[in-house]
């Protein structure tokens, strides 16, 4: 999550067909070499002509976003967003981990939320509330406190001084082709494949600093 212009699209680190049955292939194959593709090539494109920005990571291009030239403000939101919530996501899936939080997440998943099986129903619930197209992210706020939070679009919790530790993706394109208008069979087949290793280094690096 280092990159700057020009951004390249990461390959997956599992094959297309890695979270089947949750998520299908043909899915996983459009949502990464088609949407995502598409907001990295907005993205470099908008920046082409803007060389000072070329240095900037997508989390500094995310958070500084009101100070550049008015006219590209809008497309770097949308699409320095759109990558940086697209590679979270696939970055945290995985199809053989252990299905729930161990360790020091689960504590604070269990004190935050009350047990697993609540911090489920809330995720859901926030998942499905989602009027249109975003993401539901359990984050970590400036008490170091988890928080789930819904984003619309391509926003981001950065921008909120929220720092992300897990997030699902619920624009209609995650999961269209195998769950069709289903969004909570999608969530449900989503908390099969969270990489819950993944997600305790990341809170675990934020709780150190
Ligand atoms: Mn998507």
């Amino acid at each position: 999550m280092r990159q700057h212009y020009k951004f390249k699209n990461i390959p997956l680190p599992y094959s297309f067909d890695a979270m089947e049955p949750y998520i299908d292939a043909k899915t996983m194959e459009i949502h990464h070499d088609k949407h995502l593709q598409s907001y990295i090539n907005n993205l470099n494109k908008t920046l082409e002509d803007y060389p000072e920005l070329h240095d900037l990571t997508l989390e500094q291009l995310i958070c500084s976003v009101d100070m550049f030239p008015y006219e590209i403000q809008k497309s770097i939101k949308h699409n320095a967003g759109g990558v940086f919530n697209h590679n979270f996501y696939f970055s945290e899936l995985k199809n053989s981990g252990s299905k729930e939080p161990s360790g020091k997440l689960a504590e604070a998943i269990n004190t935050t939320f009350g047990s697993y099986l609540e911090f489920v129903k809330e995720l859901k619930r926030m998942a499905l509330s989602v009027f249109g197209s975003g993401y539901v992210w359990l984050t970590l706020d400036n008490d170091k406190h988890l928080k789930i939070v819904k984003t619309v679009n391509q926003d981001t919790p950065l921008t909120k001084n929220l720092k992300p530790i897990l997030n699902i993706d619920v624009w209609e394109h995650a999961y269209y082709l195998k769950h069709y208008n289903k969004r909570s069979d999608y969530i449900d087949d989503w908390f099969n494949i969270i990489d819950w290793d993944k997600a305790s280094q990341i809170y675990f690096k934020h709780m150190l600093q």
